[in-house]
């Protein structure tokens, strides 16, 4: 199997978007570049970001570069314990692109305070995550009880025992008190439970991220930001619900930032703050962006198939992973697509340096019509070296007569990687010439997906090139799903022809391998993934 090669094509238009990827990739027009390693693509989240740490008020990973975690919180598990189990959990990360799980653990209403054996769930969560790679938050979750001084010495003999067994684990985070609400202030009651809530962890625990609600069921993040705990690894929680709260609160949460402080939404929610009403998925894009662009890290609230707005899955979904979409709820879909959205963004690798933060926007329609044999992905957050989250092209050619009226590729896309990609993320660009110099027709013969899900444009360079002037940009439609770990699409035959059936001579096409009649990969083709290049090289 060939190098995964990359180019860095044009680089001079591209400086001012990429300069903190360019100081680290070569710059000349035409090189090829290798991985650094193998290593960048397909690595577990804790692989690729180890031990966190809060840096000037922002989350970051072993290297110093800041990472935005995005995820899921169970729904309390003395109700839906059974939804937490390593198969879940495997397939949240590999269908949903997850980084980050939240076990929460009422304290309440039948929790932990009246059944202790409750933590072996969570214990469990742990330990699946530390198999699988991913961060997890153990959540102590007052509600009903809105004082966390209630359960004070609970807390502390829990949070002993927890830190003293996991605490060496880099991918352990502590969330002190869920959502302090009542007659309860940050100084008063909040700040000092969590102070000394704190020093039994550090005691066992020197490093790992705490975090710690804040008042009116964790909006009062200002109040945290204006006096906040000593402890250098600690962030601030807030939560909010898309059908209740907005604006006023993301000004508190820019304010908390303003001073410094780290935030992290350990729970919000697409419905209203009931986990009912809605799903608000329009207020909803509005957070998911805003987190974004600030790289706060998230959970949604919350993996259960209770019959409420904010549960991710319908009633009756599997208890070992493995959902269709059709067993997701609306607002399961949504949060699922705004994790995956942002994963690309988990490729860098040790390199980090995703400027731009908000992996969310750009990407999907800059190949039509921009300007040609420019890469089409000008847009912040890309790192091209340390994208290829694992995408392969492989391609033949159907063609027995090279310089008839068809011109005849066929494709087949695989995921070497260990994160599910969307097809629709995806598009194929087969470099040709145009001696027709008339309109194209494309066709699909057969797509193993489904011939209606595979779409195609054309686009004439502006500059063109010794065997290229002209490329078919082949994407995907939202509904053709996406290709598992280790999966593909299987067989895409497409055919190109031109408005007038005048003949093509391929002999001259960039994209056109003569003796490769069997599927291989094939480089002369391009993939790239919300328009970043992640295969082959460019003409
Ligand atoms: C809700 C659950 C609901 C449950 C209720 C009480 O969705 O099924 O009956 O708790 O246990 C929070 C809390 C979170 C709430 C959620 C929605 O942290 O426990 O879950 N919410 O009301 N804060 C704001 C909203």
């Amino acid at each position: 199997m060939m190098n995964r090669q990359w180019v860095l094509p044009r680089i001079a238009k591209r400086v001012a978007v990429l300069l903190t990827a360019v100081m680290l990739l070569t710059l000349t027009n035409g090189f090829n570049w290798n991985a650094p390693t193998a290593a960048a693509a397909g690595t577990t989240p804790v692989e690729r970001y180890g031990q966190l740490s809060v840096k000037n008020g922002k989350l970051v990973d072993k290297n110093g570069q800041p990472v935005q975690l995005k995820g899921i919180s169970s729904h309390g598990v003395q109700w839906f314990g059974d939804l937490v189990n390593q198969d879940t959990m495997k397939w949240l990360r590999d269908d949903w692109g997850i980084s980050v799980f939240r076990v929460a653990l009422y304290t309440e209403e039948n929790g932990y305070i009246a059944n202790p054996s409750l933590k072996n769930k969570v214990k469990e969560a742990i330990e699946a995550a530390q198999k699988l790679g991913l961060y997890v938050i153990i959540d102590w979750h007052i509600l009903s009880d809105g004082d966390p001084n209630i359960h004070k010495n609970e807390a502390k003999a829990f949070f002993n025992e927890f830190s003293t067994k996991y605490g060496h684990l880099p991918n352990v985070i502590y969330e002190l008190a869920n959502e302090p609400n009542g007659n309860v202030n940050w100084n008063n009651q909040i700040r000092p439970y969590a102070s000394e809530v704190t020093q039994v962890i550090r005691a066992k625990d020197p490093d790992n991220i705490i975090i710690v609600g804040t008042g009116t069921w964790s909006q009062d993040v200002q109040d945290a930001a204006d006096h906040p705990l000593p402890d250098k690894n600690t962030m601030y929680t807030v939560h909010f619900y898309a059908g209740t709260h907005g604006q006023s609160l993301r000004d508190r949460i820019d304010y908390a930032l303003n001073k410094g402080v780290g935030i992290f939404a350990t729970e919000w929610g697409t419905s209203d703050a009931s986990g009912n009403g809605g799903p608000f998925l329009n207020e909803s894009k509005v957070w998911t962006d805003f987190m974004a662009s600030r790289k706060i890290s998230w959970a949604n609230w919350s993996l259960s198939d209770k019959n409420e707005t904010s549960a991710a899955l319908l009633p009756g979904a599997d208890r070992k992973g493995g959902w269709p979409d059709s067993q997701l709820t609306a607002s399961g879909k949504f949060v699922k697509q705004a994790i995956l959205e942002g994963s690309s963004n988990h490729g860098g690798g040790s390199n980090g340096g995703n400027s731009g933060g908000d992996g969310n926007n750009g990407g999907n329609n800059n190949g039509s019509n921009n300007n040609g044999g420019n890469n089409g992905g000008d847009h912040s957050g890309s790192t091209p070296g340390g994208n290829n989250e694992g995408i392969v092209l492989q391609y033949r050619t159907d063609d027995t007569n090279a310089k008839d009226n068809a011109i005849r590729p066929q494709f087949n896309i695989k995921n070497t990687g260990k994160t599910a990609v969307k097809l629709s993320d995806l598009k194929i660009r087969y470099y040709y010439t145009d001696e027709s110099k008339q309109a194209q027709q494309f066709f699909v013969d057969w797509a193993k997906i489904g011939n209606e899900k595979v779409k195609a444009t054309f686009v004439t360079l502006p500059n063109p090139k010794s065997k290229a002037d002209k490329y078919v940009e082949i994407s995907f439609t939202d509904g053709a799903g996406t290709i598992q770990p280790g999966g593909e699409t299987g067989e895409i035959q497409s055919r190109i022809h031109a408005a007038n059936w005048s003949n093509f001579d391929e002999t001259n096409d960039y994209s056109y391998g003569a003796t490769q009649t069997a599927f291989a990969d094939w480089d002369h083709g391009t993939v790239y993934q919300q328009g970043k290049l992640v295969w082959g090289i460019e003409p």
